[in-house]
């Protein structure tokens, strides 16, 4: 290393300063125990500091900050969804991302792009007038275009799909459609938060949950006991672990979902392009990748494995709707951990057991939920009771048979 950058780097007259502090060890009670250091978890733990004026709250993470499906999502946001209780609350989300990044003083990287979900087929876009007809209703900008306006806005499409599918008849568009840093939005949370009093603290990791009467009473961690009253759990893929501590039963399941971006391209694409039919989504970066998912891995595993059968099955439909692309190489691919319900909403609020609270059921939909989730479960935490965007979500639905079917969810096989 050049000397003159080590003795900058080493040097006391230019410190850079720390995200956020390293807490030397936890406490014996906190008001709140949040589990889960992504990007729901801390939300809720800036939200309810500076909402709700707790801050005696400690974010536990097993692994390091944004490591689980905060950090491999593919950072779409939208509120184009087809239920009145998913097109609410997701446009809650989209507004609170709009200011997010003069809120958290950082650059979010926030990017509104407009956002196509293409069809393929008279079905598919009956589907979309359908989701037009609802957002239109509640005020969200959507509406149904043309093959003609998509071949305009994005010039490099195929509209015949190579002549292999079903040529594209016409999409939904949805101006507002937006990507993010998906990174910075949890490391900006983890900033407020610890700003304001709440102690954040990666590799400890939660063994057990004491319940007493029916109430959270603790939290067992690998580094000690914590007497708590309020326990959030914001885990995502690894929910089914944490509420089999509780007793919980949820009709969760955990499937693989997989990723991948491109080498770094001059801006060419500026419109979220999304093809149930092909199974794919992609928008590019900032950087100038490519970064594209695809549906859910077809079978039940807890496993962050790339395949090869992805990078096929993508490169595969990307050509079709993009024949431009053939010389350009993949850079990576990666996995993360979908927890699905059958109803693709998401398990939000109170549970059966006081103090208990939960954010789950994340599948494909959990980044652009992010600002949302973490103001609705900090009001349900700190006043103990559902937030109204989130009552329709609560586990109690599946007991009640009142499910929230959002076929508006990306992504979820089709
Ligand atoms: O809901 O927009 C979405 C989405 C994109 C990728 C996965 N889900």
């Amino acid at each position: 290393m050049p000397h003159r950058l080590l003795k900058f780097a080493l040097s006391k007259k230019h410190p850079e300063p720390r995200m956020f502090r390293a807490p030397a060890g936890l406490k014996s009670e906190y008001d709140a125990v949040i589990i889960g250091g992504g990007g729901h978890g801390l939300a809720a733990a800036y939200y309810l500091a500076k909402d709700h004026g707790i801050t005696n709250v400690a974010v536990l993470e097993k692994g390091y900050l944004g490591g689980g499906g905060t950090g491999r999502n593919t950072a779409i946001v939208r509120s184009n969804y087809l239920t009145p209780e998913g097109v609410r609350f997701y446009q809650g989300s989209v507004e609170l991302f709009q200011d997010l990044s003069r809120e958290l003083n950082l650059n979010l990287f926030y990017s509104e792009r407009g956002h196509f979900t293409l069809a393929h087929s008279p079905a598919s876009l009956r589907t979309q007038r359908w989701r037009a007809e609802v957002n239109k209703h509640l005020g969200i900008n959507s509406r149904v275009v043309t093959p003609a306006f998509i071949k305009e806005t994005v010039p490099e499409i195929d509209l015949s799909v190579g002549g292999q599918q079903a040529p594209i008849c016409g999409a939904l568009y949805h101006p507002p459609g937006a990507i993010a840093r998906h990174d910075a939005v949890a490391w900006g949370y983890a900033r407020g938060a610890d700003r304001r009093g709440v102690e954040i603290h990666q590799q400890t990791a939660v063994t057990d949950i004491e319940i007493r009467d029916g109430a959270v009473a603790g939290v067992h961690t690998d580094k000690g006991f914590i007497k708590t009253r309020k326990v959030l759990s914001a885990v995502a893929g690894w929910t089914t672990h944490i509420t089999k501590m509780v007793g919980l039963r949820t009709p969760l399941v955990i499937h693989p979902l997989q990723a991948l971006v491109t080498e770094p391209l001059k801006p060419w694409l500026n419109s979220i392009v999304v093809s149930a039919s092909l199974h794919l989504y992609v928008s590019q970066s900032s950087r100038g990748e490519l970064v594209a998912g695809a549906s859910l891995d077809p079978y039940e595993l807890i496993s962050m494995r790339s395949t090869l059968d992805f990078a096929e099955g993508m490169s595969a439909g990307l050509l079709d709707l993009f024949p431009c692309l053939g010389d350009i190489k993949v850079l990576r691919q990666w996995a993360g951990l979908c927890d699905m319900t059958p109803d693709f909403s998401p398990i939000m609020g109170t549970t059966p057991i006081s103090g208990f609270y939960i954010d789950a059921g994340w599948g494909t939909w959990g980044f652009k939920a992010t600002p949302i989730s973490g103001k609705t479960m900090a009001f349900t935490v700190a006043e103990d009771r559902d937030h109204e965007l989130i009552t329709a979500f609560n586990l109690s639905r599946f007991n009640r048979l009142e499910l929230v079917g959002e076929k508006g969810a990306a992504s979820v096989g089709h």
